[in-house]
């Protein structure tokens, strides 16, 4: 069974255009995983502790046939070959890849809630996945487009409209 999912990517450390572009490569290169869509990319304030580093942001339409928790490992793979660690809450990272949407699905596990918790609040995530995603309605009943009018493009600037993978 082929479900379509979204996958946020974030990056502000070690070149994070390249860290993403990699990420998207990446991901295409995972064994029942494709990629259907990119957003554009955006440089984005950053959210959290102060004095860190832009990041780089970007939202991609997956085909998957792996199940949302094999399609996380997978996922945590890639970040975890990007040299991601976890240390400071909120703080700077290498590469982030969160599943944002997995089909109509709702899930709460200690590992893994989908849709993703904090969303509906971040205009780094819902600005791109609008670009691939423009008539999509959230589960509770909201259009995507709706949420973006009212969060606005406050801190996002779009540097790349497509970007080759690598
Ligand atoms: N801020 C921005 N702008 N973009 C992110 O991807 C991002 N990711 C995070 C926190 C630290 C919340 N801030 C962010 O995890």
């Amino acid at each position: 069974m082929v479900e379509s999912a979204y996958v946020a990517l974030g990056s502000n450390l070690e070149q994070p255009q390249l860290q993403l572009q990699q990420a998207v490569a990446a991901i295409n290169d995972t064994e029942n995983i494709s990629i259907v869509a990119c957003s554009r990319l955006y440089r984005s304030d950053p959210v959290g502790p102060p004095g860190q580093p832009d990041y780089c942001n970007a939202v991609v339409a997956i085909d998957t046939s792996l199940e949302p928790l094999a399609l996380l490992d997978a996922l945590q793979a890639i970040e975890n070959a990007h040299g991601r660690t976890r240390t400071l809450h909120w703080g700077p990272r290498t590469l982030d890849l969160d599943i944002l949407l997995y089909g109509n699905w709702t899930i709460q596990s200690p590992r893994l809630t989908i849709p993703h918790a904090q969303m509906q609040l971040r205009n780094f995530v819902l600005c791109p996945l609008l670009d691939i995603a423009p008539d999509l309605v959230l589960a509770n009943g909201q259009p995507l487009s709706a949420l973006v009018e009212k969060l606005g493009y406050w801190g996002l600037s779009v540097i790349a409209e497509d970007y080759p993978w690598l």
